[in-house]
This record gives C-alpha cells, structure tokens and sequence, in this order.
C-alpha cells in the first residue's frame, strides 16, 4: 500500500468568515455572501445562519424565507483571493506539494516534511493556529494516508476541527463509513447502493466486483478501492511556479538598514529552505526583493543571477539589491520579501508528457 501523508484544508464557512472578521459587528448575526436581488443565490453564510436551514446554492429568497433577519452581504473576490493567496503563504513553510481545490482548499503532501519531527498532525495543528493567529480565520483538517480519506477527515469535526487516521486505523474506520462520504456518491448512486444492500463502505466491500463493475463500469472499480479505504492519487502541483519568494509583514516598521539587514538575513533562511524542496525541478534565473513603505507603496528590484543560477543565495547581492529599492522612498518599511524567478529545468515535464499517453 501507498501510505502518504496528506492534510486536507478546508477553510470553515469561507467568503462569511472573512466577512465577519472585516466587519466584526456581524459576529453572531446570521449572514449569507451571495446575491441579494432577484435570482439571486447563496454562496455561502455562517453558521448562525445555518441553524435557519440556510445553505450554499439555495436561492437568495427561500434563505430569506427560513430567516428572514439574515443579512446578506456582496462577494469580495479580490479579498477572498488574498486571503486564500495567504492561505498558501502559511502551506509553504511546510511542503510545495500543494494542490488547491479552491480558494479555501488545499491538499497538502507532507510525507517529506521536516517541521515537528516529520508529524502530519502537528503540523496541520501549526497551521490552523498559524491562520488563526495571523489571519483570525478558522480552517478545518484531515490528516490521513490518503487524499480521500483526508478529506473525509477535514470534515469529521467542522467547524474548527482536526482529525488524523493513522494507517492502522484506516480499515475499521471505513466498515462504519457511510458510503454517501464518498466524493462522487450523490443521492442517485447512494440510493443504487442501498439496493445492493450497502449504506456503509463495509457494506460495499462485501459486494463482488463484477456487480459493481455491471452496475457502475469503471467507476465500480473505484468504488470497491474507496470502500476499502484505498486511494493512489498524488497531490498535484499542476501550476509551473515562475518564482518562488518569502515575505514577511513587521509588527513594527524597520526603520533603518540594520534592522532591514537582520530582517533579511531569516527571510532569506526561510527562501533557502524552501527553495531546496524544488530545486530538482527548478532553476532560479533572477534574484528579487520586495519592500512595501509604511505609505503601503510598494517596489522591487531584481537582478539575473550571474552563471548557471546555482550561486544565488549571496547575502550581499541581495544587500545591495534591498538597498537599492529602499532608496526609492527612503521611508519606514513594514513589508520586506525576498524571492527567485525560476526556470523548469526540464523542459517537458512528466505530467506535460502524460498528455500524449494516449
Ligand atoms: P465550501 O468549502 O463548500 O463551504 P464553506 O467554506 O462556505 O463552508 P464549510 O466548509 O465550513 O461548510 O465552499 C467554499 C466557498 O466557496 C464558500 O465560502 C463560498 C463558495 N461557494 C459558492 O460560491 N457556491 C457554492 O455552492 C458553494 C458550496 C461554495
């Protein structure tokens, strides 16, 4: 078997959570984010709201009619994206293998990881209180061996929850596992597998495969997999990233050059363990820095990295490059990164190459 270790992230009631966190006065008021007007339709809403029976998807004014004090406020995509683009700041202290399902979710490979002594459940711990500490967001976790079975997890103890199956756990777990948890099993197959006599994935597991492979084709084969808890899929980092960068917001602003110094020096830490996770598949080509005044105007300056790249962490080049953009304002900084534009060192890469399989 393929043991991994993977963490589910799922953000808990997303687009309402940041709302609520930008407007603190509609903490503990239900509240919905979607379309207000006419055919409007729910995106999401809190969970105060959710004790009225509102939901995702249902229209605007069928939520008005289940509660009818519920406030609802217009999508802020630019903000849901910076808080999601956040979201990923955080992942990337501890893998690169990220797979984003969507703003608010992520699949994340930590079996190569270093922090807490390599324990994925320590680490999805770090990163809830991470986002909760610096984003006063609360997201929800699955730690499993499996993607399948890590988001099953990120849902057991919503909102505010972490669970981890240990491999060991996995076969008892899934017996008494509905088989409606299964991503992809609507109410039409449930109902079709209830006929079969299987409510639970023990249930499921006890039906021969040529059956299901009747009922359901290729899918079938996938079911009994997932009834027994199986799942080979890797988390896929399909982006080809351009750069990769480390940044970091001060409490209080740097005021002058040795405080920038000191400053870059652990961000710089922080870009070299990171860049090693990929350094296989990338070559850095630019050096950059990033600094953002206190007047929130913000520049860079980057340089090409003399050679074939492989020299690029020299403290002083970056120095010399934080000096630069700092001169440009020449004005307390509260925002100071570091980073690399990068080029795949493999032209075609294998996921690319999976294209033309067939
Ligand atoms: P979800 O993760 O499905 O839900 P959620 O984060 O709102 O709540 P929870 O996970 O705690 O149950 O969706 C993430 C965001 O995607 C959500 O905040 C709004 C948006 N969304 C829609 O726009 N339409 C939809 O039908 C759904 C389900 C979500």
């Amino acid at each position: 078997m393929n043991w991994r270790k993977i963490i589910h992230v799922d953000a808990d009631s997303f687009y309402a959570s940041v709302e609520m966190r930008e407007n603190p006065g509609l903490i503990g008021q239900p509240i919905a984010v979607g379309g207000s007007t006419g055919r409007g339709v729910i995106a999401t809403c809190n969970y105060e709201a959710r004790k009225y029976g509102v939901r995702s998807a249902m229209p605007s004014s069928r939520a008005r009619q289940l509660c009818p004090q519920l406030q609802i406020l217009k999508p802020r995509f630019p903000l849901y994206r910076e808080t999601s683009r956040q979201f990923h700041e955080i992942f990337r202290r501890y893998t690169e293998v990220i797979e984003p399902l969507s703003l608010d979710e992520a699949y994340l490979d930590v079996s190569e990881a270093t922090a807490c002594q390599g324990s994925a459940t320590l680490i999805a711990e770090e990163i809830r209180a991470s986002i909760k500490e610096e984003l006063q967001l609360t997201v929800s976790a699955g730690v499993a061996p499996n993607k399948f079975l890590a988001k099953v997890g990120s849902d057991w103890n919503k909102p505010d929850g972490c669970f981890t199956l240990a491999p060991g756990q996995v076969a008892s777990f899934v017996r008494e596992l509905p088989v409606s948890r299964i991503n992809g099993v609507g109410s039409v197959t449930a109902a079709k597998l209830e006929k079969l006599g299987a409510t639970t994935c023990g249930e499921l597991q006890a039906i021969p495969l040529e059956t299901l492979a009747r009922r359901f084709g290729k899918y079938g084969l996938r079911l009994s997999q997932l009834a027994h808890g199986e799942d080979n899929r890797p988390v896929q980092t399909s982006r080809i990233r351009k750069s990769i960068s480390v940044e970091n917001t001060y409490s209080d602003d740097l005021v002058d050059i040795d405080a920038m110094r000191t400053a870059l020096e652990k961000i710089l830490a922080e870009l070299e363990t990171r860049f090693h996770r990929i350094e296989e598949q990338y070559h850095p080509n630019k050096r950059f820095v990033k600094v953002k005044f206190d007047n929130f105007n913000q520049t860079t300056m980057e340089e090409v990295i003399p050679g074939n790249g492989e020299h690029w962490l020299q403290p002083g080049a970056y120095l010399a490059l934080l000096e630069s953009a700092w001169q440009r304002q020449s004005r307390p900084v509260r925002l100071l990164g570091a980073g690399l534009r990068l080029n795949p060192r493999h032209e075609v890469r294998e996921s690319q190459l999976a294209l033309f399989d067939n």
